[in-house]
């Protein structure tokens, strides 16, 4: 494998030990906001969570993150993808926030993802709570309305909390429609479930045509159709990929701020993340790591690993835009095909 620039390698276990050293995203070259030139994906976090509804925790996302993805090594081996040889990733460290004004916050966190993306660098957002996927919405959808896919228990579509305040971690997306950010007919979330207010947020999504798949059609039809499905939403043109780590079972991920039963599993996660290969994503976060709910680090762990894969579908497409193929490591055999399972009854998705 040759990389597109060695500078932009991983610092490997092989030489320095994982625990050893300042601990960067996945032990890549720190970089300045300032002078960002040169790198193709950026790693920023926004260490904020005063849009959470319930438990905080959030704006210890970052650092957690950056100290677990020590663990990630320089290829995956189920799709051979090797993004730091695909495309040259850094980390810019933290965004500037203002925890006691989310006006404020919104703003610098737009300035901030705004001088990634006028470098062309495409952002990985470490959140912080969900709310602050808005502001690198703002930033990024200055070309037009963006394709959209977010993993999720809720729908985080709705209008307001506590009389009237419009900007929470359950609102952004309602916003992000309303200020023709994304193109709901480009839009899909999935994992939905658990209990709800009165079903406004889901009313909002079907009459502008937003497809949801509740957490129970996934189970019924698993990762790979609701991912074909997915793909077909999204489409060729630019997208944006969310995560919030609470659409996982909080079986496996506990931390978080909204956590709810019944969710799916890391593993479909990884091949849901996955089959986005290919797609035009253009900016990704994962977001809602609470480490204070997290004594054991297994959310922290799983949200890593998580960014590693949303890592591999972001530098590859970074890479097609530059008319650059994908690297993949021709060491390994070729990867299993994963395909629907036998068992799951066959495919019929339904009208939206
Ligand atoms: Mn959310």
């Amino acid at each position: 494998m040759i990389p597109v620039d060695p500078a932009y390698l991983p610092v490997s276990a092989l030489e320095v030990p994982r625990f050893a050293g300042i601990a960067t995203m996945m032990r890549l070259p720190l970089r300045r906001l300032e002078a960002p030139e040169g790198a193709e994906i950026g790693f920023l976090g926004v260490p904020w969570d005063s849009g959470t509804t319930n438990r905080p925790g959030a704006r210890h996302g970052p650092r957690a993150l950056r100290d677990a993805s020590t663990m990630i090594r320089m290829v995956n081996q189920a799709t051979r993808a090797a993004p730091f040889h695909t495309a040259r990733a850094a980390d810019f460290g933290d965004a500037t926030v203002n925890l006691t004004d989310v006006g404020h916050t919104l703003q610098l966190v737009q300035a901030q993802f705004s001088r990634l993306h006028d470098a062309a660098i495409t952002p990985i957002m470490l959140g912080g709570d969900h709310l602050m996927s808005l502001p690198v919405l703002r930033a990024l959808a200055s070309e037009g309305p963006l394709g959209f896919i977010q993993f999720d228990a809720h729908t985080d579509l709705f209008d307001s909390y506590f009389g009237g305040v419009r900007y929470t971690h359950g609102t952004p997306f309602r916003r992000a429609v309303e200020e023709g950010l994304l193109d709901p007919a480009r839009m899909v979330q999935i994992g939905i479930r658990g209990t709800t207010y009165d079903g406004e947020d889901r009313a909002f999504a079907a009459a502008n045509g937003i497809r949801v798949v509740p957490i129970e059609e996934l189970h019924a039809r698993g990762p790979a159709a609701v991912m074909a499905e997915a793909r077909a939403i999204l489409g060729s043109g630019r997208s944006y990929l969310s995560f919030d780590i609470d659409g996982i079972d909080p079986a496996f991920t506990p931390g978080t701020g909204t956590p709810e039963i019944g969710g799916f599993t890391p593993y479909d996660a990884q091949l849901m993340l996955r089959a986005l290969d290919g797609v035009d994503i253009v900016g990704a976060d994962l977001v809602e790591v609470a480490p204070p709910f997290d004594p054991h680090g297994t959310t922290t762990w799983v949200g890593a690993s998580m960014l590693f894969e949303i890592l591999c579908v972001t530098a590859s497409a970074a890479a097609r835009r530059r008319g650059r193929a994908p690297v993949i490591c021709e060491t390994l055999p070729a990867p299993f095909a994963v395909a629907q399972h036998p068992d799951q009854p066959p495919d019929q998705p339904p009208g939206r």
